[in-house]
């Protein structure tokens, strides 16, 4: 349940391997419409979307169908983890370059956030993924969504972008660094438990 289209492709490549059919969430053909309350923390927000989220299934009677929700941010050290739970409404006021003007030129660390929760028809299970970074000083690249072409992520096991913004990598390659794809595995794991 997302209005995000990078969202939902994230989700489609972490869970289609394992036989799960991801389709966007719509009710008559639209994004169902759900109030975001000004929470402190991103679990509090996933909390609240996935709360709301079952509430719509039970009307329209599919509540035995999986529901998949997640919240999201980008936390920057220097600005005190602002835009944090905002960066969807700080995105759509200043976007990427007001980002870039209010950073400390110094302190350029940052990481991605992500709290994910899923319905299985009975209980919820919950994810969530870091992913430290560094914002640099100009926007680069066309792919992913959001912030990607402002932060670089730092290298993680043996991978690494070599300087290269998410913006300007591919999907695949960011998603062994992605914030969304650890939540989206810590979510798998629980649900292996519960079918195996
Ligand atoms: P929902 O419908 O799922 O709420 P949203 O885009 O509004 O979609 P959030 O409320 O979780 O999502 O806000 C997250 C913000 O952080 C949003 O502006 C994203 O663009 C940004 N963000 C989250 N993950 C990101 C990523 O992997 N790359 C770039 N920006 C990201």
């Amino acid at each position: 349940m997302t209005g995000n289209q990078g969202k939902l492709l994230e989700a489609k490549n972490a869970f289609s391997p394992f036989g799960f059919n991801v389709e966007q969430f719509l009710i008559d053909g639209k994004v169902p419409e759900i109030i975001e309350p000004q929470c402190e923390t991103l679990d509090d927000v996933a909390d609240a979307k996935i709360s709301q989220g079952l509430q719509l299934l039970k009307e329209i009677g599919k509540e035995k169908d999986a529901l998949l929700v997640e919240d999201s941010g980008l936390f920057i050290e220097s600005l005190g983890g602002f835009p944090g739970v905002y960066s969807a409404y700080v995105l759509d006021k200043i976007g990427c370059e007001g980002i870039l003007k209010i950073m400390d030129d110094v302190n350029r660390k940052a990481s991605f956030q992500a709290s994910a929760r899923f319905w299985d028809g009975t209980k919820v299970h919950k994810g969530n993924g870091i992913c430290p970074g560094n914002i640099i000083h100009s926007i680069r690249g066309e792919n992913g969504f959001g912030y990607d072409p402002i932060f670089v992520p730092l290298d993680y096991l043996e991978f690494s972008t070599d300087g290269l913004t998410f913006g300007e990598v591919k999907i695949d390659m960011k998603e062994n660094f992605s914030h969304r794809k650890k939540a989206l595995d810590d979510i798998l794991l629980s649900l292996k438990n519960v079918i195996m």
